[in-house]
């Protein structure tokens, strides 16, 4: 069942936790390298072009933005880790920026974690699926820009980023084009199965902790 989209909304940038929300809706956070094709996914599955640019505006590049999607469920977009141009300073103040995200959300939180199919998993890949792994988050893991491998190499690149990821031959791994629109069904029914059954494993894990 496609979820259909009413509205979309944005709603905040926040650059610290004091902005950060909880306040009961379920949480979709989408990650990956920048120029991942984060921006143009949640394009693809909102079919609003507005709203994700609004994440790409100066400024808004290194904050969470957060978007109430049908009045229900929030879209996360964490900024995008590994970009070369930026100093190390930032790059660690965009990864402490996510840990606190992850640190002090208590609302159920699934991670959507974007791997560029033709370049594959990169060791930063690997290092953030390690890190949800850890904090016990379901993820599920889209291969963005498909489009762009040929159809004779598909099989062997998405094999080798679920190797590189470690991933389970059980957890889902989402061809997905921007472009062409493959992969948008499958990752709205992921998105939907998980809104249906919020999973507490998250809340379980850092409770215990
Ligand atoms: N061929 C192809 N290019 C894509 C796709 N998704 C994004 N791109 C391109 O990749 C670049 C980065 O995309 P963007 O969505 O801005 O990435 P972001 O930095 O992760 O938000 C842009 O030039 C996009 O046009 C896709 O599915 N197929
Ligand atoms: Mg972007």
């Amino acid at each position: 069942m496609a979820l259909k989209i009413e509205s979309g909304q944005f709603i905040r940038s926040a650059v610290s936790e004091a902005d950060f929300l909880d306040d009961g809706y379920p949480q979709v956070a989408f990650v990956g390298r920048s120029n991942v094709g984060k921006s143009s996914l949640l394009n693809r599955l909102l079919g609003r072009k507005s709203l994700a640019r609004i994440s790409s505006t100066p400024g808004r590049t290194r904050a969470i933005n957060y978007f109430l999607i049908n009045s229900s469920f929030y879209f996360v977009d964490l900024p995008g880790f590994g970009y070369a141009k930026v100093s190390k300073q930032v790059r660690r103040d965009w990864a402490r920026l996510t840990e606190k995200y992850f640190e002090s959300v208590s609302d159920p939180t699934r991670v959507i974690q974007l791997v560029d199919a033709k370049v594959g998993a990169t060791n930063l890949d690997r290092e953030a699926a390690e890190y949800f792994d850890s904090l016990g988050v379901p993820t599920t893991v889209v291969a963005t820009k498909i489009d762009k491998v040929p159809r004779s190499k598909q099989i062997r690149q998405l094999k080798a980023i679920r190797n590189q990821l470690m991933l389970s031959n059980d957890s889902a791994l989402i061809p997905f084009s921007a472009v062409r629109g493959d992969g948008v069904k499958e990752l709205w029914r992921e998105i939907g199965s998980f809104l249906q059954h919020p999973s507490s494993s998250h809340q379980a894990t850092l409770g215990a902790s």
